[in-house]
């Protein structure tokens, strides 16, 4: 069965890929598998159709058959059990795998986040000033630990897997800031996970909504 899974109507980001349904996309296109889109509005998302499907009232949520589900975490490692190629097979290989999907949650993206938050929305406050460097520190902290984890390696645990898909979209949030350039092994990490076709089919299709131009493929 097509899985649908649900998108901004009107990304902010312009179609810049930074919008959790391109972690989605990305992992549908690695496994090969096709899926439709339902695009909704800001205020469809915080109506009861959606929040049914998404109680936060956020995209991007996943339908398939009877099954619904919501967290981009819990969709993409769905679509890993699922579908071959971005697990490995074997039990300690694939249960680190799924390890570094929730690192990429749970402890990279959070202080992430906050240096977006602080950006765009505490821009104005009166204690930015003081308070954005030590945002700054937090994710250089964790990107420090994170490159050196990484080392010259080109994947996180061996093989590309859903860990390192996550991960590389957790970072791809810090591009804008210039702090991503101060780890030239994550920038070269980021930059191969872009290049994977996969991602780049994701990409596309994710910018032709804002474009108005179908894809090509
Ligand atoms: N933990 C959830 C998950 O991983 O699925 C988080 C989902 C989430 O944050 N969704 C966002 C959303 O629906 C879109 S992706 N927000 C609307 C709302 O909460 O009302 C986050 C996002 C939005 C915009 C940009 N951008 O413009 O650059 C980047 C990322």
């Amino acid at each position: 069965m097509t899985p649908t899974i649900t998108a901004f109507e009107a990304s902010p980001d312009r179609g810049q890929g930074l919008a959790r349904d391109t972690r989605v996309r990305w992992a549908l296109e690695e496994v090969g598998q096709p899926y439709e889109v339902r695009l909704v509005s800001f205020r469809a998302m915080k109506e009861p159709a959606h929040l049914a499907l998404q109680p936060f009232g956020q995209i991007p949520t996943y339908e398939e058959g009877d099954l619904a589900l919501f967290e981009t975490g819990s969709i993409v490692f769905h679509i890993a059990e699922h579908h071959a190629g971005l697990l490995p097979a074997e039990g300690n290989a694939r249960a680190r795998a799924i390890t570094w999907m929730f690192a990429a949650v749970n402890t990279v993206e959070p202080p992430i986040l906050e240096l977006s938050t602080a950006k765009l929305l505490e821009g104005d406050r009166p204690w930015n000033d003081e308070r954005l460097p030590l945002v700054k520190d937090r994710v250089r902290h964790r990107l420090k630990q994170l490159s050196a984890r990484l080392g010259s390696a080109d994947w996180l645990d061996g093989a590309f897997s859903a860990g390192d898909l996550m991960m590389v979209h957790v970072l791809q949030r810090l591009k804008p800031s210039g702090i991503l350039e101060e780890y030239p092994n994550l920038c070269a990490y980021l930059a191969r996970g872009e290049a994977r076709p996969a991602y780049k089919r994701a990409f596309a299709a994710q910018l032709a909504v804002f474009t108005g131009k179908p894809p090509t493929r």
